[in-house]
Order: structure tokens, then C-alpha cells, then sequence
């Protein structure tokens, strides 16, 4: 079965929680029942991973090389940091598609530069817990046979 890994960086725990009127009112924990049931429809094994620390985003992403067809990544703020992760997503040579639940153009200049986007099949941004469904499904053509 095609596998799907999405991952979560730092704080994307806290979703639901605070600043709703940036992030909205969905918990992570609902993000991953839409990615399930999108998942199960698209025919997909989906593995669901968030975590706060960069070296165990990148210990997934090495993993992923064996275990997985293609990765969908919300890496949070290390989205605009991390040149670790984007190496480890080069190192994968898997299909990547970048998700953001907020506009990231339309917010601080600090938010514009992506270290993920140039690794990147695809970008989807701002659209909420919905861009989530929608990677998977272009994920999901990317990898059909
Ligand atoms: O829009 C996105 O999905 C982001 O990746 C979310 C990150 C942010 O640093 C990126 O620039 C864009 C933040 C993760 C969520 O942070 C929260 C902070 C407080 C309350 C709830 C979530």
C-alpha cells in the first residue's frame, strides 16, 4: 500500500488552543482525523507525526526513505530555519509537499524565505486544515502509477 508520512513541527501541538484568529479553532488531533479519512479515501497509509525538536523531525524524515512513498511536511517555524531539514528532505529522495495552515506571505517578512519550498514538489498555504486534504490528494497523483 502507498504510505504517506505528514509531519508536524514545533508548536503545531498547541493548534486549537491559542490565536485562533490565526491558526482557527481545529486541534491537531482533528487535522489527523481529516488526514485519515482523506487518507482512507485516497486508498493512502497515512502515518501522523508532530514534534517540538528538530533532530526527531529529521530522524522521521531519514526513516521515511525506507518506510514511506512521499511526505507531506508543516514544519512550522523550522520551515524558515532549518537547512538540517532541508538537507534530510534532499537525503529522502521522496516527493515532498509543503503545507502551511497560514498565508505565510501575508504575514512578518521573517515567514517569506522557506528552506522547505526548494525541495518542494508543491506548496499549499493558507488555506487552514484543508491544504492538509488537499496535499494528500496531490500527493496521491504524484505517486500513482
Ligand atoms: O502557517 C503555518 O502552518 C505555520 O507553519 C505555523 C507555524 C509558523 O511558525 C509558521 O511560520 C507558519 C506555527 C505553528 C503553530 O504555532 C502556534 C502558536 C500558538 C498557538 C497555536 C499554534
Amino acid at each position: 500500500m502507498t504510505s504517506v508520512l505528514v509531519l508536524n513541527g514545533p508548536n503545531l501541538n498547541l493548534l486549537g488552543t491559542r490565536k485562533p484568529e490565526v491558526y482557527g479553532s481545529t486541534s491537531l488531533a482533528d487535522v489527523e482525523k481529516m488526514c485519515q479519512k482523506e487518507a482512507d479515501r485516497l486508498d493512502l497509509e497515512l502515518v501522523f507525526r508532530q514534534s517540538n525538536h528538530e533532530g526527531q523531525l529529521i530522524d522521521w524524515i531519514q526513516e521515511a526513505r525506507e518506510t514511506a512513498d512521499g511526505i507531506v511536511i508543516n514544519a512550522g517555524a523550522l520551515t524558515h530555519t532549518s537547512i538540517a531539514i532541508h538537507d534530510a528532505l534532499i537525503a529522502a529522495e521522496l516527493p515532498v509537499i509543503e503545507v502551511h495552515l497560514s498565508n505565510i506571505y501575508r504575514r512578518e517578512s521573517f515567514r517569506h524565505h522557506s528552506f522547505v519550498s526548494p525541495v518542494a514538489k508543491g506548496v499549499i498555504a493558507g488555506l487552514g486544515p484543508h491544504g492538509y486534504e488537499l496535499a494528500l490528494e496531490a500527493m496521491a497523483r504524484l505517486l500513482q502509477k
